[in-house]
């Protein structure tokens, strides 16, 4: 990976090319997001917190070295992210570096309130004083929402924001930073509220790919039980290639704003557990246990998100359904174990 790049200036090339600038560059969306914007013809810069384990660092975008420049930096030290702006002046800024991980958030809540927080507010910070021309997407997060549901059963951008976890209050944070940056310095700040996103690349500490992953091994004879916490929880469960399409829609619509990311459905843990083994020819109820310490101090109970109008407006369409990324899920570790 070129983790070179801050000796280069990138400042005064004449690039015809779009630039782009993505934190979080190597989690499951910013890979996905990097491919689709080279796909676009875009020349991608990321930001990538440096690791002990080095292959961890890199391992979900090895495959584009060559086309991307990567810098080591990290949203809560500003000056790197005002050195990499400054090197870069980006024409757009997606901001996908987070803590990501509901339930650690509630053992690590000071570290997730100044990373998914105030990590936001340096980025706005140096986007204000060295690329204010650019536009800016935010990673904002349905966990927002609470157990805020409207009437119809649906959660939307106006509905109230309630959040129940360290995670979600710190997102509610950044949300609010965004919308007044936008607002006080006339940025093209947008907000994309996206409901859960999955895929293979997913962490195998969340739900989906920790089932999946489970069922599979359990099928293979690996193992004979798998460990969760709650079951009856219910999730808006889309794919991340699908939903980093909706980013770059997002931030490139004529009017900076926010927007609602889902698919529209909704089912509960235990009916993705069914579903999962089911198409293993297995029975969940045979194989799933439950353990206390999955469990979350405060837990957000469902999620169902209405993204009507960035389908009609934004013309954003899913190409994958709950059924075929499980199937891509599934077989990815089937090929692997
Ligand atoms: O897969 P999860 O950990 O995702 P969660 O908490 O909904 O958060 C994800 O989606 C958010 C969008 O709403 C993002 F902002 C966030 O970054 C992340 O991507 O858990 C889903 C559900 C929860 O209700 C949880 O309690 O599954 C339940 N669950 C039951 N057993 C479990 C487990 N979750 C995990 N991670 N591990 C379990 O063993």
């Amino acid at each position: 990976m070129g983790l070179d790049g801050m000796a280069r200036s990138f400042k005064n090339e004449n690039f015809s090319m779009k630039k782009a600038f993505i934190t979080g560059i190597n989690g499951q969306d910013g890979s996905y997001l990097c491919e689709h914007l080279i796909d676009l013809g875009y020349e991608v810069f990321g930001m990538v917190r440096r690791q002990s384990v080095a292959e961890n660092q890199s391992f979900r975008i090895e495959k584009l070295n060559h086309k991307i420049t990567t810098f080591y930096g990290d949203i809560n030290d500003e000056k790197s992210i005002w050195n990499i702006l400054e090197n870069v002046c980006p024409d757009e800024i997606y901001n996908l570096a987070a803590m990501s991980h509901v339930r650690i958030s509630f053992e690590v809540p000071s570290y997730t309130l100044k990373t998914n927080g105030l990590g936001v507010l340096n980025l706005l910070e140096a986007y204000k004083h060295i690329c204010p021309k650019a536009k800016f997407y935010q990673a904002s997060s349905s966990e927002m929402f609470g157990n805020s549901i409207d009437s119809d059963g649906f959660q939307r951008l106006t509905t109230p924001m309630n959040p129940t976890s360290p995670y979600g209050c710190a997102k509610v944070l950044a949300y609010n930073l965004v919308n007044h940056y936008r607002n006080a310095y006339n940025l093209h700040a947008c907000n994309g509220i996206l409901f859960n996103h999955e895929s293979p690349r997913r962490g195998i500490n969340f739900v989906t790919n920790k089932i999946v992953k489970g069922a599979v091994e359990i099928k293979k004879g690996l193992r004979n039980k798998l460990a969760l916490g709650n079951l009856d929880s219910s999730r808006d469960w889309g794919h991340s290639y699908d939903y980093v399409r909706a980013m770059h829609l997002i931030v490139n619509n004529g009017k900076a704003r926010n927007w609602i990311v889902s698919s529209g459905q909704n089912r509960s843990v235990r009916d993705l557990c069914e579903y999962v083994f089911e198409t293993l020819g297995l029975n969940y109820m045979d194989f799933i246990i439950q353990e206390k310490k999955y469990l979350r101090p405060e837990e957000l109970k469902y999620l169902k998100g209405d993204s009507s109008e960035t389908r009609e407006l934004l013309g954003w369409k899913p190409f994958y359904s709950f059924e075929t990324m499980i199937q891509e899920m599934i077989d990815s570790w089937m090929k692997k174990i």
